[in-house]
């Protein structure tokens, strides 16, 4: 009987938990969406010093460096002017705050921890944030229709120093030590560990080698990041290597370097451009920057006196 009370108490708590609104950002297939009024784009967060690709939606583990990602999915976001403030709750309202509440502070300013003013972007809009403390923050996405003046705005309540767990683990506990005690009693417990027969748990580990490599009819394409592998959202340089089929190096090539995520049917964020000729094959590609984790392909046109080929290398971050 009491077990049952307990179980049935702890049952409303988790509901209790879970029941509670969130803001302008929902998790829709498994990624998070914004809506600033009907217009929609995927939302994400990264904290790439802290758990490098992982990415959130809102909540986020711990206060540090935090990207945060929006990709249009309404073209019209693109002729929109859009700016972006993340300021301490101080609404009183947590997870419910709305538009009301943000504009019935006295002093925005003042609970403001970070502004970026209106900007376009072509495609893909972000900004980094340094958390300096963990707490209860609202973040506040704001887009003009230039045609109209109206404003649309999201606003999306979060919290740093979310541990995700909630009462679960309180709730685990005791549900480990209710069987427990019930194992015990029952002399279960003795008979159980008598029967268990010593498990041998082998773990496969697949290492799976994938050389910085592509391949086209004529041009052998390779390619190595001095920097170190690329991090979310870092620029960074990479070295293109360019040899024949035959294995002559290629010099004096004309590059272009395009690309982008096939399976979110989006570009690079930047425009990698061949700065330098190292000579014996090889060429500075600067300004690559990847904003998110997943497939990603670089196409490369190469054209050199011979012949013109485009070789895609493709990699996963
Ligand atoms: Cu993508």
């Amino acid at each position: 009987m009491i077990r049952t009370t307990t179980v049935f108490l702890l049952l409303q708590l988790v509901l209790q938990s879970q029941a509670l609104a969130h803001g302008g950002v929902v998790e829709e297939d498994d990624i998070c969406v914004i809506k600033v009024n009907y217009l929609r784009a995927h939302f994400k967060i990264y904290q790439p010093r802290v758990s490098g690709h992982e990415q959130f939606c809102e909540d986020l583990p711990v206060a540090s460096e935090s990207v945060f990602v929006m990709e249009f999915m309404h073209g019209a976001l693109q002729t929109m002017p859009i700016d972006f403030r993340i300021i301490r709750d101080v609404t009183g309202k947590g997870r419910f705050a709305r538009m009301e509440d943000i504009e019935g502070i006295d002093d925005l300013d003042a609970a403001t921890v970070f502004y970026r003013s209106a900007e376009l972007e072509p495609d893909v809009y972000s900004i980094v944030h340094t958390f300096e403390y963990e707490g209860d923050f609202i973040g506040i996405v704001s887009a003009r229709n230039t045609d109209t003046g109206e404003v649309y705005a999201a606003v999306f309540p979060f919290e740093v120093g979310f541990t995700g767990w909630g009462y679960w683990p309180f709730i685990i506990g005791l549900l480990v030590v209710i069987q427990f005690q019930y194992l015990v009693m029952s002399g279960r417990l003795r008979r159980w560990f008598k029967k268990a027969s010593p498990a041998v748990l082998v773990l496969g580990a697949v290492l799976l080698h994938v050389p910085h490599q592509a391949i086209a009819a004529e041009f052998i394409v390779t390619y190595s990041t001095p920097d170190g592998p690329p991090e979310i959202n870092q620029m960074h340089s990479w070295i293109l290597h360019i040899e024949s089929d035959t294995g002559d190096a290629i010099e004096g090539a004309q590059i272009e370097v395009d690309g982008g995520m096939p399976a979110h049917d989006h570009g690079l964020p930047t425009r990698p451009r061949v700065t330098e000729e190292l000579g014996d094959g090889f060429y500075r590609l600067d300004g690559v920057r990847f904003h998110m984790s997943g497939y990603w392909e670089m196409v490369i046109l190469i054209r050199s006196d011979e012949s013109e080929e485009t070789v895609v290398v493709a990699l996963t971050l």
